[in-house]
């Protein structure tokens, strides 16, 4: 059923005389890193270390062309305009709040309108909100469908609302509803906006070209596509992003500082102050290069399958609820057993050495849509294979068990 083994390459998956062993089943959070990535960054460390586009010596100009190439991979990895066109941030966080504090602050103004949707993460709701508040604009929250994808028709009616700037996740982390963005995107288009794509779960798992879905802004993180944390990129138009202003001002991002002004480097430059994470630009270089040997669609052909077994695994369990759409979903599974709260499931899973997420999974407007606070959710990556799903589900029968006691 599935296809891939790679989970040798994922030390931390092996037991160690410190811990038990790790069935991790919450690669959405952030996923593990295989030894390819480890050796990158240590050997960044030990033989290349030094700041970039500072120094003239050796080991200055060895940082400086690896994070320049960590730059190219990212390119071709999401099908960027051009390498001008991508910025390292700390990841997706950092990248919608670049956007929201450059872009929105000289392009939304007061009687505008931002759009979202209710599938989105915290991070692609609360800086629209914020721009919104202190620019005097309104904020359209697109609504979601019973089975949990986006509601098209209420988009379409958003869309007359004539908004500066469409926000969206292109897979969400709590339902793994993949939104067709081949169609939604040239709707945005021909009402006016701009769009931008949060990329976070869907760069590590989908094979995506920024430049043929016309995505104007695009951000995702490493440390869910095997990177370290800590870094990450906005994939934008650089037409648009030398028309913006940098939301922070320091060393590497100017041009000349006088004593009462300052003119700004070009991108990408302008958008990158102060020292990057260098090492981990590189760790994600070696990320991509990963990826890229297994081949994108492989990835996705190996997740899907492990997402059917476990559907299919877990329906057999009686009083438990998959939340999300039947297709169109990447590998995230968020569930309810019975009416055990989720926390107490992922307690019990995490004795059984099985690591899940419970909660809101920064996405409260969603929960309110599904009425729960919650829910327990399972998300799946390269190195899970069928005997993770057949110790998901034997958990989940103990927990069925402990808790009909407890009643
Ligand atoms: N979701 C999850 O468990 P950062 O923290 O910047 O790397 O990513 C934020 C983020 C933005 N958008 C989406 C769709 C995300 O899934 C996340 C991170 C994690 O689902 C942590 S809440």
């Amino acid at each position: 059923m599935t296809t891939l083994d790679v989970k040798a390459d994922f030390p931390i998956l092996e037991p160690d005389a410190e811990r038990r062993r790790i069935i991790y089943l919450d690669s959405a959070a952030s996923s593990q890193k295989p030894r390819q990535v480890l050796d990158a960054v240590r050997r960044f460390y030990e033989v290349s270390n030094s700041n970039v586009h500072r120094g003239a010596y050796d080991l200055a100009v060895r940082a400086t062309k690896l994070y320049e190439e960590a730059r190219c991979k990212v390119t071709e990895f999401v099908g960027g305009y051009d390498s001008r066109g991508v910025i390292f941030t700390r990841g997706t966080t950092e990248a919608i709040n670049l956007v929201a504090n450059s872009w929105g602050r000289d392009n939304v103004r007061a009687g505008d309108t931002v759009v979202i949707t209710a599938l989105d993460h915290h991070s692609n709701i609360v800086p629209w909100q914020m721009l919104a508040k202190q620019q005097g604009a309104a904020v359209r929250m697109v609504e979601v469908t019973e089975d949990g994808r986006l509601d098209l028709e209420d988009l379409r009616a958003a869309l007359k609302l004539r908004p500066k700037i469409v926000a969206l996740n292109y897979v969400s982390n709590a339902l793994g509803t993949i939104n067709p963005l081949p169609e939604i995107i040239p709707l945005i288009h021909e009402a006016g906006a701009v769009v931008l794509v949060d990329g976070a779960q869907s760069a590590p798992h989908i094979a995506t070209s920024v430049s043929d879905l016309d995505i104007d802004f695009y951000a995702f993180s490493g440390h869910k596509m095997l990177g370290p944390m800590g870094i990450g990129a906005l994939v934008a138009r650089p037409e648009l992003l030398d028309e913006m202003n940098p939301y922070q001002g320091g060393g590497e991002m100017i041009q000349e500082v006088g004593d009462e002004q300052s003119t700004y480097a070009d991108i990408p430059a302008k958008f990158e102050a102060g020292t990057p994470n260098v090492a981990g630009a590189v760790g994600l270089g070696a990320a991509i290069d990963y990826l890229n040997d297994i081949g994108m669609d492989a990835i996705h052909e190996h997740e899907t399958g492990i997402l059917h077994l476990a559907l299919e695994r877990l329906s057999d369990i009686p009083g438990l609820k998959v939340f999300g759409p039947d297709e169109e979903r990447a590998g995230v599974l968020s569930f309810a057993l019975d009416d055990i709260h989720p926390h107490d499931l992922a307690t019990v899973l995490d004795q059984e050495g099985v690591a899940i997420r419970a909660g809101h999974h920064c996405t409260q407007p969603l929960m309110r849509r599904l009425g729960v606070q919650s829910t327990a959710r399972a998300s799946f990556y390269v190195y899970n294979d069928e005997s993770d799903v057949e110790v998901l589900a034997c958990g989940l029968e103990k927990a069925k068990e402990i808790f009909s006691y407890a009643a």
